[in-house]
Order: C-alpha cells, then sequence, then structure tokens
C-alpha cells in the first residue's frame, strides 16, 4: 500500500499559524512573553501608540532557558511518532486525525490510598495547567523544542497518595485497536506501556501534558493527555494515557519488552551512550541545518543529576 504522505486535513503551511496566532494571543494575555513582546513591539514600531494592536509587525518568538527557539508547529504537529498508528512519521497526522478523545478517563490506581478515576474536565478543572518550554530529544537522533502546556505528574500522584510500598509509577496508553490499526499488529506488545522509579515520577520537569503552543493536544501528539519527561529519549514519553498505576517492582515497558540490550528502563539521554545501535553524541534540530551536540540528560543535568548519584549510565541505561 501507498500512503501519500500529503495530508489532506492539514492545511498549507502558509494557512497553518498557530504559533504566530498563540504568540499575538499571547502578547495580550500576559506570561513572561508579555515583557519580550513589548520589548520588540518598541524596537520594530516606534511610532506605535498604545492600542494600535493592528500595527503589529513582528512577533517574538518563544526560548527555552537555554535560549532555543521553540520548534515550529508545523513540524511538531507533523513529524511524529506513534506507533499504534504508523512507523511512518510523516503519516501520523493523517492516520490519526479522526481518533476519538473525548470523553476519556484516566484510571489511577496500584499502591495507593486514594485511588481515582479522572475525567478531562477533572484535569482541566484540578490542575493548573502552566507553559514549559521542554527539548525533546528522539533516540533516533532528533529533537524538537516543544511549548508545553500542562502540569506536574507530583501534584496528581500526592493526591493518591502512593503508600509506602509504591516503588515505581507505569504507565498505558489506550488500546483501542479498531480506530488504531498499528495495533493489529501483533508483532507489538499492545497497549504501549512506559515506567518511572518514584522520584522521577516526583520531579516537577515530570509533566503529564494537554496542549502545545496553548492548545489542546492533537491526535498525533498523544491528546488528549500523554507524560513528557524531557531528559530522557522520547519514548519515555508515553501518549493517551488511560492509565496510571503505582507499583511496588519496576513494571515492563513497551521498547524494553521488544529490545532490552537497546532500550532500557532509565534511557536518560546520554551523548556517551556505548549500547546504541547508533551514536548518541549529536542530534539534528527539526526545523534547522547541520547536527547539534547532545547534551547530558537533555540539559537537564542540575535538575536530575542527583537522582542518579553513584549510577553508572552505561550501566543503568
Ligand atoms: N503510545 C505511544 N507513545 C509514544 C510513542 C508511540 O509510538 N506510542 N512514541 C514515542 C516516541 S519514540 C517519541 S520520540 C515521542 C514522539 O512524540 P511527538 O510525536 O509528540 O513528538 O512519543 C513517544 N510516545
Ligand atoms: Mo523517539
Amino acid at each position: 500500500m501507498i500512503i501519500n504522505n500529503i495530508n489532506p486535513n492539514t492545511p498549507k503551511s502558509s494557512e497553518i499559524t498557530p504559533e504566530k496566532e498563540y504568540l499575538t494571543r499571547r502578547r495580550f494575555f500576559g506570561r513572561a512573553g508579555a515583557m519580550v513582546a513589548a520589548a520588540t513591539l518598541a524596537a520594530c514600531a516606534p511610532k506605535l501608540v498604545p492600542g494600535a494592536e493592528t500595527t503589529i509587525t513582528s512577533i517574538p518568538s518563544l526560548v527555552d532557558e537555554l535560549g532555543n527557539k521553540a520548534t515550529n508547529f508545523t513540524y511538531i504537529s507533523n513529524y511524529n511518532n506513534y506507533y499504534e498508528f504508523t512507523t511512518d512519521k510523516e503519516a501520523v497526522a493523517m492516520v490519526s486525525s479522526k481518533f476519538a478523545t473525548d470523553p476519556w478517563t484516566v484510571e489511577v490506581g496500584g499502591l495507593v490510598n486514594n485511588p481515582v478515576t479522572l475525567g478531562l474536565e477533572d484535569f482541566q478543572k484540578k490542575y493548573t495547567q502552566s507553559e514549559r518550554i521542554y527539548r525533546h530529544r528522539c533516540v533516533e537522533g532528533w529533537s524538537m523544542v516543544i511549548p508545553w502546556l500542562g502540569f506536574s505528574l507530583s501534584d496528581l500522584l500526592r493526591k493518591v497518595e502512593p503508600t509506602s510500598d509504591a516503588k515505581y509509577v507505569a504507565f498505558e496508553t489506550v488500546f483501542r485497536p479498531d480506530a488504531m490499526v498499528g495495533q493489529e499488529s501483533s508483532f507489538y506488545p499492545w497497549p504501549y506501556t512506559e515506567g518511572l522509579r518514584m522520584d522521577e515520577a516526583m520531579n516537577d520537569l515530570t509533566t503529564l501534558a494537554t496542549g502545545i503552543y496553548g492548545k489542546d493536544l492533537l491526535p498525533q501528539n498523544g491528546a488528549p493527555i500523554r507524560l513528557v519527561v524531557p531528559w530522557k529519549y522520547g519514548f519515555k514519553s508515553i501518549k493517551s494515557i488511560v492509565k496510571i498505576t503505582l507499583t511496588a517492582e519496576e513494571p515492563p515497558t513497551f521498547w524494553e519488552t521488544i529490545a532490552p540490550q537497546l532500550y532500557g528502563f532509565y534511557s536518560n539521554v546520554n551523548p556517551d551512550q556505548t549500547n546504541s545501535i547508533r551514536l548518541q553524541d549529536t542530534e539534528r534540530r527539526i526545523g534547522e541545518s547541520g547536527r547539534i551536540p547532545t547534551l547530558l540528560y537533555n540539559g537537564y543535568e542540575k535538575l536530575v543529576g542527583s537522582t542518579y548519584a553513584g549510577m553508572d549510565l552505561n550501566e543503568y541505561y
């Protein structure tokens, strides 16, 4: 079968400007961008009078804490890994476009005092979503900078109160083979699963994301709710979660089950990784030319390094 990689549901790039719209909106509605926007505006449009918003000629760009510019939304939403739909990254958007993500529930249980089943509206009501601009590094050697909207997993875990026996958190993606054609392949151990050690799960960086560029997640990015663990390879950031279970033992994970010699439980981004099929020392930033050096823990060493004190990353890969 030939899959046409031009997505009929995706507007032409000339029509698709969510990040521009978003940035413009953001200028008026605040958060950190407002000041930058005002400064940019002042520099570019000296004749601007207060209230004359229509004279905006340039928009600020979002950057991460290292100054990396956020990847264009067109790339973020059209270059995806989501094996439940297809292994063709440029076709995921099209193949997943009709995937129904509302209503949706997430069951949170296992070794906790207060197990709960949450609907999507609960997530939006009970947890303050904030913008988090994080680097995303796929083990295939490409990366993006993504402005997520979400909240820390730790906020949710505190509410369900893990018992003292809980040492790990296991995650599961929805299993719906009638809607996800990739799940018809019996080669893969569906449903997709992932896991974190409790201290990793409690790190503030560990995010449950519900949006990108201020808008709800699209199916190809793991709608309606997915994990983001920015210091680990992208495959740890499991999409379309329906189950979160606290466990005593290290849970099996999708990629480790398929190829344990390549994809370990930890999978921290490591430029000196020795067990990989490819060198992990550089990466291609999508939308930019050439390759850039890969940073230990994807540049989040200050925030996560102590978690792994005394652990050899090539032994615990
Ligand atoms: N359920 C599920 N989650 C998944 C995947 C997948 O195939 N299925 N792919 C992973 C991989 S390898 C990467 S790099 C990221 C890609 O996320 P993005 O498409 O939103 O950039 O999702 C991760 N989460
Ligand atoms: Mo990946």
